[in-house]
């Protein structure tokens, strides 16, 4: 029996991108932080000229799947973290975006065979979106874990085809 896991030490193979939406960026930035707090914390060189990590913004949380995508077809990375935060309004809007971010982005981890963590927050208020994004906890923290821990398992995955 083989058991794969991934880990959260010794990772200085591997690269990382994240793609950033700037629409409620008030909540998004601050996700941002949490997550680039957390890959620093793990060993991840988070400095401006890191050769371990690229930051890349988009409009909203709708173009997430297209550059996410680009990215992780890229051969460049081993996993790849979507940032963003959807807001619930009066219109139908919500769903839509939500719908396309979150289908777009299982679609392109699958076709391109590198995980893509899915760090869009879904959210009824504004208070409820910023207090995963730093006022009680800062959930770009958990998503960066979940990075280090799939970018790791799939390179532990491919060592043993
Ligand atoms: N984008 C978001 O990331 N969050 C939202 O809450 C949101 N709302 O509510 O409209 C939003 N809309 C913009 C969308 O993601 C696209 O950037 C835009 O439609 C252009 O394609």
């Amino acid at each position: 029996m083989a058991t794969f896991e991934g880990r959260f030490t010794d990772l200085t193979g591997l690269r990382l991108a994240i793609v950033v939406a700037r629409f409620n960026d008030l909540v998004t930035g601050k996700l941002l932080s949490g997550c680039l707090d957390c890959l620093g914390r793990h060993g991840i060189d988070t400095s401006a000229s890191s050769p371990q990590l690229d930051v890349a913004w988009v409009p909203g949380s709708f173009e997430l799947p297209l550059v996410a995508q680009n990215l992780a077809s890229s051969g460049r990375y081993q996993v790849v973290i979507t940032l963003g935060a959807v807001i619930r309004g009066d219109t139908p809007h919500f769903d839509v975006v939500v719908g396309e971010a979150s289908k777009g982005i299982a679609a392109a981890a699958r076709q391109t065979n590198v995980p893509i963590i899915f760090g869009v927050l879904t959210t009824d208020t504004m208070q409820q979106a910023l207090e995963r994004a730093g006022i009680k906890s800062n959930l770009g923290w958990s998503y960066g874990l979940q990075a280090l821990e799939m970018g790791s398992l799939m390179a532990v995955l491919q060592a043993a085809n």
